[in-house]
């Protein structure tokens, strides 16, 4: 297992829809323990495949936040919303590709994923609350949209600002 790097805003590789997984064999198995321990080194609950500058479509998440609970990490390969609430729910988002960088975001409350799991069988589930937000913004990182994406204008444009910026900062450091 390892830790990679991972791709900081703005980032051409953020911005490309990612191709489907063709079998779940054991090079995609370990990009997916290699996603986790990044996620989990982070610290954060979800990691999406171009994170990492691989633009397949895998996501890994683990929402469990109470301390001392059981861990629940999940690898989900070509995941799909197949049904979305007509309720929203307003999450102030952050991406581990923006660091100290926050918006509110409305999303469905309530989602139905179908997804290839780590053994290659088909799955389906419902995700709420901070499950849902964290899914729908990984399956986001997919298609190459960020959560800055849903902010006014300007606020995405001064985040991006500031990204450049401490980008050229840490790559004169
Ligand atoms: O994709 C990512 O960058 C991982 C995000 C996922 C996420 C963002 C917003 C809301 C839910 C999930 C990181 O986990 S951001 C860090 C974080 C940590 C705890 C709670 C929310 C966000
Ligand atoms: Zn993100």
């Amino acid at each position: 297992m390892s830790i990679r790097p991972i791709i900081l805003h703005p980032d051409p590789r953020l911005k490309k829809v990612c191709a489907p997984v063709d079998g779940v064999n054991d090079e995609m198995r370990k990009l997916a323990e290699d996603m986790l321990e990044t996620m989990y080194d982070a610290p954060g609950i979800g990691l999406a495949a171009p994170q990492l500058g691989i633009l397949k479509r895998l996501i890994v998440m683990d929402c469990i936040k109470e301390e001392g609970a059981d861990p629940q990490p999940m690898a989900l390969f070509n995941p799909e919303v197949m049904w979305m609430s007509e309720a929203l729910n307003t999450y102030e988002e952050g991406c581990l590709s923006i660091p100290e960088q926050y918006g509110d975001v409305n999303r469905p409350a309530e989602v139905m994923v179908k997804w290839i799991d780590i053994d290659g069988a088909a799955c389906e589930a419902k995700f709420d609350k901070l499950w849902a937000t964290c899914v729908q913004h990984e399956i986001d990182h997919l298609e190459g949209k960020l959560f800055i994406d849903y902010l006014k204008p300007l606020r995405r444009q001064m985040i991006t600002r500031k990204m450049v910026k401490l980008k050229r900062e840490r790559a004169r450091a």
